[in-house]
């Protein structure tokens, strides 16, 4: 997974990528002409021994060209700029596919058709085309998966739209790119592009409810979410419900990684985070609820048990 624009996987990253390239090779020629008047200028009219070269105001014909010819760049710019945009900001004639929200240090990407939703970690079908909204629930965000499309803000009080295709099945990575506070570095996530039939699959295994647990440690850990104030910011689908405060964490034992990938999603990990939030991620909104070490390993086995 890298964040490489160089290496687009999807026809709006390679728009973009065009676009670049055609604005550094428009740059290129300028820096070119000013290089090599610069050298001409100061070899020709260097000082000589006939002490000051002879001084002349004002010449039509140069200031013209040089009016005319930025403005032709100008203007060649602006074009290239609004075909990329038509081709990338297609308008948006029907109801979102995925609405990204972003929070604060984290992303929920909620699938309003399928009645799911996940954190930090979107799947998408391979080589379809996907309507994404994005939203926030606090301050401004800006979704931005470098190789599949371009960056958008979530902007409070607005619904922003994005289209988004993947034309390879792989992992893309994403972050925040508009700064949010203090862990705006972790605010990141992955798309996860599928084939239809794994796709559908991983939807299944989402809009499941929660696993009942099996061993008695992880029944214990059950309790204790319930006891604890873990459900009032957490979603657990089976357990309770429409807390969205935090990140949903019905299956959040199949995702990969933890807190906008800051920790790999290992059972080590999950108690090392349980244990204080704010010693991983300072500053996380979730606090530190001083777990003993019999509470911490029965609530992390529990928090396995959600595949
Ligand atoms: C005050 C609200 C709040 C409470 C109470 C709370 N959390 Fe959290 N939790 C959060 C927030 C916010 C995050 C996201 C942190 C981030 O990534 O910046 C989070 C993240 C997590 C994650 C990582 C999820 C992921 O996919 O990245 C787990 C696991 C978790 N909490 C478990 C718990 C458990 C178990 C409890 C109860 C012992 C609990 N939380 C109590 C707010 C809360
Ligand atoms: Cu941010």
């Amino acid at each position: 997974m890298h964040l490489s624009v160089f290496d687009p996987a999807s026809p709006e990253a390679a728009w973009l990528l065009w676009l670049w390239k055609a604005s550094m090779w428009i740059c290129v020629f300028i820096m070119a002409v000013v290089t090599v008047a610069l050298a001409y200028i100061l070899a020709r009219f260097r000082r000589r021994d006939g002490g000051e070269p002879d001084q002349r105001t004002g010449n039509k014909r140069l200031e013209i060209a040089w009016t005319a010819v930025p403005l032709v760049l100008v203007a060649v710019l602006f074009a290239l700029s609004i075909v990329t945009a038509r081709a990338v900001d297609r308008p948006v004639r029907r109801a979102p596919d995925i609405v990204a929200t972003g929070h604060q240090w984290w992303w929920e990407f909620r699938y309003p058709s399928a009645n799911i939703v996940t954190a930090n970690e979107m799947h998408i079908p391979v080589g379809r085309e996907i309507l994404l909204e994005v939203d926030t629930a606090d301050v401004i965000h800006d979704f931005w998966a470098p190789r599949l499309t371009r960056k958008i803000d979530a902007v409070p009080g607005r619904q922003n739209f994005i289209w988004l295709r993947a034309d390879h099945a792989d992992a893309y990575f994403g972050a925040c790119a508009e700064y949010c506070g203090t862990q705006h570095a972790w605010m990141l996530f992955r798309v996860v592009a599928q084939d239809a039939d794994s796709y559908a699959s991983w939807l299944a295994q989402q809009f499941a409810p929660a696993e009942e647990p099996v061993t008695t440690e992880a029944k214990q850990g059950r309790m204790l979410f319930v006891q604890l104030t873990c459900a009032n910011c957490h979603n657990i689908s089976g357990i309770n419900s429409q807390q969205q405060f935090a990140p949903d964490l019905t299956h959040v034992a199949s995702r990969q990684m933890l807190a906008g990938e800051r920790l790999q999603n290992t059972p080590a990990n999950l108690k090392d985070w349980l244990r204080d939030p704010n010693a991983i991620k300072p500053g996380s909104y979730m606090p530190d609820l001083k777990l003993s070490e019999t509470d911490l390993s029965q609530m992390t086995a529990f928090l396995e048990t959600l595949q």
